[in-house]
């Protein structure tokens, strides 16, 4: 097969790339590892940014985001019997949107055969060859048979552990990481929500976040260590974790009901610098991680894509080879930034097993001070919502 863009991954990254792309009148096809209905099973994201609704109404594709997203114009941070509310459309003008990844992606994958984007499903081992000559292929395998995809460039969208990023030799580039010492165990249950907002908990014994995918379905978290077990915790003990966790006026409206996914997901900062090298782009997870306290990571993806896709339009029309050039140096600006963001949020709201006496001090004096000053909610307000593109 011989194309203009071969796109490896078909998380939300590689398809809305996919899906402008071919808006574009740009050749591309989407390779993918597992089948669609395992990329719909798995619970991810759940906040969307404005760049992120914008996106996806310039590729046509939210109605269904308009339909049954929430908007919200606020979320809380509680710290014990105090809730602070950072109120985003009073200080910002701007609001979030609450509209789960599986349902995004759902609208993403329903759109790509009438669009004319080809996405091959089940493709294994996949391979990355002379990505540094203007030339490149993709190899895969798939019904007992090895095929190739010659192209011009290579997308990878292909998340944290798949193949784009580790076919850059390691001399070509930096990785930034953080691991955090624990994980953020999820619940998803069809109960409704304890609150019509978010709220972050930072609580003696550990961070909770009460977040939801409708008014009749909730999502939970509590961070755990990371030597924690799903077995260890059965839906009970979550449920009574959450209501200590959240605080008592969250707690009184706490539904319970059984979990119908659980999950424990590890926390990590991590970008790769630079996002591209010779005609392979990095895209999303795959160049860069961030802890979900911010609710970043989708929306990250999406603004390296409305940066990947103006630049492979100027490159593909124009032959605006600086276009591409620049494509890293941009993305990473912002992603920079919401780096720092989801780190200092998530210092702010979670107990460290290293911490001391001073460093809970330094929480409360900094919950003191966002409680107390509009600039400082002002700042995390425009954060949450997401800086622009
Ligand atoms: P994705 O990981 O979504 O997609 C990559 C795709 O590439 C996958 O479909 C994968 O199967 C495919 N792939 C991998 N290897 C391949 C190969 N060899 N060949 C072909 N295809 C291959 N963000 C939040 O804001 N809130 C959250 O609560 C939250 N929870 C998360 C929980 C987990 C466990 C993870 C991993 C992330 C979470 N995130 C969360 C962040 C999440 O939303 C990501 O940022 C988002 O999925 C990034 O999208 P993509 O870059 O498309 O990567
Ligand atoms: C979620 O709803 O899954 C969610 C929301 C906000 C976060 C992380 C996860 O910061």
């Amino acid at each position: 097969m011989k194309t203009q863009v071969c796109i490896i991954g078909a998380g939300p990254a590689g398809l809305m790339l996919g899906h402008w792309l071919r808006a574009e009148g740009i050749d591309c096809v989407v390779l993918e590892r597992v089948t669609g209905d395992y990329v719909l099973g798995r619970i991810r994201a759940g906040v969307l940014e404005t760049v992120t609704v914008d996106l996806m109404a310039r590729l046509g594709l939210d109605d269904r985001l308009k339909a049954e997203g929430m908007v919200h114009d606020g979320f809380n941070l509680a710290d014990g019997d105090r809730l602070i509310r950072i109120d985003i459309a009073e200080l910002t003008g701007r609001h979030v949107v609450v509209y789960g990844q599986t349902e995004l992606t759902r609208d993403l994958m329903a759109a790509s055969e009438p669009r004319g984007l080809e996405v091959i499903y089940e493709a294994a081992n996949v391979a990355l060859h002379e990505i540094e000559s203007d030339a490149p292929h993709v190899t895969y395998e798939k019904d007992g048979r090895t095929h190739r995809v010659d192209c011009r460039i290579i997308v990878g969208c292909d998340g944290f552990h798949g193949p784009s990023r580790q076919a850059i030799p390691a001399s070509a580039g930096t990785a930034y990481e953080k691991v955090y010492p624990f994980g953020w165990l999820g619940i998803l249950a069809d109960v409704p929500p304890c609150n019509h907002e978010l709220i972050y908990a930072n609580h003696p014994r550990g961070f909770a976040l009460a977040s939801m995918r409708s008014a009749e379905r909730s999502r939970y978290y509590v961070d755990v260590p990371l030597t924690e077990k799903l077995e260890d915790w059965p839906d009970e003990r979550i449920w009574d974790e959450l209501a200590i966790r959240l605080g008592p006026q969250a707690a009184a409206h706490i539904v319970r009901g059984p979990s119908i996914e659980k999950s424990i997901a590890p926390l990590r900062s991590f970008v790769f610098a630079p996002m591209r090298h010779g005609s392979l782009l990095l895209c999303g997870d795959a160049a860069h991680i961030v802890p979900p306290t911010g609710a970043k990571g989708l929306n990250l993806a999406a603004s390296d894509v409305i940066y990947a896709a103006q630049a492979l339009t100027a490159f593909f029309t124009h032959g605006d080879h600086d276009a591409i050039a620049g494509y890293s140096d941009k993305a990473l600006k912002r992603v920079w930034k919401s780096e720092r963001f989801s780190w200092s949020l998530t210092k702010l709201m979670h107990r460290f097993p290293e911490d001391g006496a001073f460093e809970r001090a330094m929480q409360v004096a900094e919950l003191d001070y966002i409680a107390s000053s509009r600039a400082a909610q002002t700042s995390i307000a425009e954060n949450y919502a997401g800086l622009p593109v």
